[in-house]
């Protein structure tokens, strides 16, 4: 186990005690009638208020400080389970695992018992969280703000191989992690009218009555760092109704009414929006999105205002990164409460607020970037659309004085889109009002310049920057691979979680036999796990000796999921055809959702069950083949996935994926990617070596030319045997008991437009698949393979992200924090009057 806090008997008598106390008061149960939530909630309540004192200590820091806090704006955190995690950033597992041994319960079995808050759809949410944890470990002061949705991400099963979604009612057996800020509520309106004024200076004010009004309520969950002082805070906003009841309404007899406004306001953060990339432009999303930012600026500019009673200087103690275009809002309405609340001047004002922000792209899809309707959004927030417009006429202005004559220049650069129904570009508000802009991989980047914020680019080229994502090696390596994780720290030590470029050390150890015998026993009892658990909730066996092939991430065509299966048909085709085939023994593994009205991705999942059965239950195949899909996948399922795969499926068209953040989790974990060149696996390809990743399919450029050359996706399948055997073994009916219906539009597309080039890297694929095959058979080189891949991982900790953005984008230092606090309650406190610090 790593290293641990010194903690005496006394220590773990004082825990016992705890979990006792915390069951009897808090839970209401006697250890005879505790329920095994009880458990959970006792021993999480009792961890959390040894954060406690941490936590203060933190945020009181934060309150004193003259340097600047980074608010993290998103609307999705995919936090994960917290109580491992906790338990391993405090240095505590020891001890609590010895305290609840000792009182008679299984610390692993209550872990386990956590369900996670799905607050998020999948990578973006998911790099929120994992930002959190590295800021807290890098001792950055920070604060993440997001909606607490009552219904999470949903839960996946399947009905007859389709996907059935099942509400996520995360919060009923109890969330032990936040607190509810009651006292530090704030009101969000909406709707309503503007009006001009001017006063005796002869100054123009615009004064905004809301139609409607919500009060924002936040709850605080802390992030302790890795073996640090700080401990950070993500603070999430509930929607409640101002009053319970409007009795005026009431009185006058519109009861329905008064409770219909009620219902409206708390409706706002009632759920998450299950669909990432392509856009809908839903009301209740843009409510969303203008309630989270709104709050969160005025608990900003509360802090900024207790502190320094102006907000003169709000730029350099906040810097706000925009997490996609999601809290763009943020950027109009700091213009409005500087403005028109806190009458500052235009010029002023825009200063401060272009100097606050600045915005990360997570897509380059440009069916996924958001517009909202003028006319909607002027309902929902006309004040908002007004300073819209008057940054848009300042900001074409001057690109006008710049490039005079250049309509063409002003109708793609402009907030608004005139093409069609008018429409406000959120990624061109989000640009103009933030003084850098962010890729998430080179390549990403560089296509950013290159097409989607060429323009941008070439008005400002220091604007735009690239960050590489990363992932926390404390979540996807200590936590979830704790085998691998002792292995490397028995050779290693335990810098490298946090110093993940000392993985390096590991390089000379993978030409010593007995360390890889180790490492690959690892990986096998990894496989045995993962096995048992898709057993129980799948029924299907698994061999873990077979090559372990996954592919988990969302369902989407650009990530290509029906290539994959694709090449799994056509080896079932090998196999019919000759039975004797010498084939690698392969367990093809997904996992992911689809959004619920995203129906060729459903179609997909269809197709994958649907293939599952027919190929694990054909005599002729005789195990050598598996097809498994492990339901609902989410992080605390992740957690059991990446430590058992031996090759990573990251094969989407070039230029599609941002960069995805699931190839660095496997790579970490010692599996070998078989992908293409697309987002950040050109630059995990780059660190590995070119001989220890699986490369196939066109580039970017050949990407361009096809589709510029012409593409008939048709004649590829008419040249192509195998490839027709396999698409016509599903047009067939093959798979969907002879109805030659079902899988249709999904064949259709292929053949008829194909958008992201299935058929054209089909060829590719399967021979680049033939070498992995192959190559497995070698244990020896592929252990040697996996262990170089892992030591060369350093560059995709979120750490090294971290530091990047404090570099270039935040101009932020670390800041550790003295315990000033230890621990109130036995020091006696004094209180005083008034509170002398700013409260957060
Ligand atoms: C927008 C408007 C309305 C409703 C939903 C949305 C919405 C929600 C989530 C749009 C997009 C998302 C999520 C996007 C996402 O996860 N993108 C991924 O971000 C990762 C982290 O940078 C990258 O690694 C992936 O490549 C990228 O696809």
């Amino acid at each position: 186990m790593l290293k641990q806090m010194e903690v005496d008997g006394q220590a773990i008598e004082k825990l016992k005690r705890a979990f006792a106390y915390k069951l009897f008061f808090q839970q209401g149960s006697l250890p005879i009638s505790a329920s095994l939530n009880d458990y959970y909630l006792a021993v999480s309540c009792t961890l959390r208020d040894r954060m406690q004192a941490l936590f203060i200590n933190t945020v009181a820091a934060m309150a004193e400080k003259k340097s600047r806090i980074v608010c993290y704006l998103s609307a999705e955190f995919l936090m994960g389970p917290h109580l491992l995690n906790n338990l391993i950033n405090l240095g505590l597992y020891d001890a609590f695992a010895r305290a609840t041994r000792e009182t008679g319960l299984d610390l692993q079995q209550i872990i386990e018992h956590e369900e996670e808050p799905g607050l998020g759809n999948g990578g973006l949410g998911r790099l929120a969280a994992c930002y959190l944890d590295s800021m807290a470990t890098l001792e950055i002061p920070a604060i993440g703000y997001g909606i607490r949705y009552e219904f999470g991400m949903f839960d996946q099963t399947f009905e007859q191989g389709w996907q059935k979604e099942l509400s996520d009612r995360w919060l009923l057996p109890g969330n032990p992690w936040e607190f509810k800020k009651s006292d530090l509520a704030v009101e969000v309106g909406f709707g309503g009218q503007t009006a001009t004024f001017t006063d005796q200076e002869g100054r123009v004010h615009v004064c905004w009555t809301p139609g409607s009004v919500v009060k924002g309520i936040p709850y605080d969950t802390p992030v302790p760092g890795y073996r640090v002082n700080t401990v950070n805070m993500l603070r999430l906003w509930s929607a409640e109704a101002p009053k319970s009841f409007d009795f005026d309404d009431f009185n006058v007899g519109d009861y329905f009414g008064s409770v219909e406004e009620k219902i409206q306001a708390e409706n706002i953060t009632k759920v998450l929006y299950p669909n990432d990339q392509p856009f809908q432009g839903k009301v209740l999303r843009l409510r969303q999105q203008y309630f989270f930012a709104s709050a969160s600026l005025q608990d900003m500019i509360r802090l900024h205002r207790m502190q320094y009673g102006d907000l003169d200087g709000f730029h350099q103690h906040f810097a706000i990164q925009l997490n996609d275009t999601h809290p763009a809002i943020a950027v109009p309405e700091l213009m409005r409460l500087l403005v028109d609340v806190h009458g500052y001047a235009w010029d002023q004002a825009w200063a401060i607020t272009s100097m606050t922000f600045a915005y990360t792209n997570h897509t380059l899809l440009p069916e996924a970037l958001e517009t909202w309707s003028v006319d909607l959004l002027g309902q929902l927030l006309p004040r908002h659309l007004e300073i819209i417009l008057e940054i848009n006429r300042r900001f074409l202005d001057t690109v006008r004085s710049q490039y005079p004559g250049d309509e063409d220049l002003i109708r793609r650069v402009s907030i608004i889109d005139e093409n069609g129904e008018r429409c406000v570009r959120m990624a061109h508000l989000a640009c103009i009002g933030s003084h850098k802009i962010n890729g998430v991989a080179a390549l990403h980047t560089e296509l950013l310049k290159q097409h989607t914020l060429a323009d941008f680019h070439r008005l400002w080229p220091e604007k735009l920057v690239n960050v590489t994502n990363g992932v926390t090696p404390r979540r996807w390596m200590a936590l979830s691979n704790p085998g691998l994780t002792e292995l490397i720290a028995s050779a290693i030590g335990e810098q490298w979680l946090t110093d993940l470029d000392r993985l390096r050390e590991l390089e000379p150890l993978a030409n010593g036999p007995a360390f890889r015998e180790r490492w690959r026993a690892i990986k096998h009892d990894n496989k045995i796990r993962l096995a048992r658990i898709l057993r129980e909730r799948t029924g299907i066996v698994l061999d873990p000796a077979s090559l372990f092939d996954i592919q988990v991430k969302r369902i989407h065509e650009y990530k290509r999921q029906h290539l994959n299966l694709l090449h799994i048909i056509t080896l079932y085709n090998r196999l019919k055809r000759d039975p004797g085939l010498d084939l690698t023994p392969r367990s093809f593994i997904f996992g992911g959702k689809a959004a619920p009205g995203y129906f060729m991705a459903k179609l997909i999942i269809k197709l994958i069950n649907s293939v599952a059965e027919a190929v694990n239950n054909d005599p002729d195949v005789d195990g050598r083949l598996r097809v498994a899909f492990f339901p609902d996948f989410n992080v605390k399922n992740a957690h059991a996935i990446y430590p058992a795969a031996d090759l990573s499926e990251q094969i989407s068209t070039a230029g599609k994926e941002a960069s995805g953040t699931g190839n660095m989790k496997f790579a970490m974990n010692g599996a070998l990617t078989i992908g293409t060149l697309d987002g950040a696996n050109v630059e995990i390809r780059d660190q590995v070596g070119a001989e220890n990743f699986f490369l196939f399919g066109m580039r970017v450029d050949e990407v361009e030319a096809l589709w510029a050359a012409g593409y008939r996706p048709r004649s590829i399948y008419e040249a192509n045997e195998e490839l027709r055997a396999a698409i016509d073994l599903i047009a067939d009916g093959r798979f969907s008991g002879g109805d030659r219906h079902m899988f249709r539009p999904l064949i259709d597309s292929l053949l008829e437009h194909d958008p992201f080039l299935v058929l054209a890297d089909y060829q590719a694929y399967l021979d680049c698949q033939q070498q992995v095959g192959a190559m497995f058979r070698n244990q020896e080189q592929w252990c040697r393979m996996s262990i170089l891949n892992v030591s060369r991982m350093g560059l995709f900790s979120s750490d090294r992200s971290i530091a990047e953005y404090c570099e270039k984008i935040w101009q932020v230092r670390r800041s550790p924090v003295a315990l000033k606090w230890e621990r109130l309650p036995s020091q006696g406190i004094v209180f005083p009057k008034r509170p002398a610090a700013p409260r957060f």
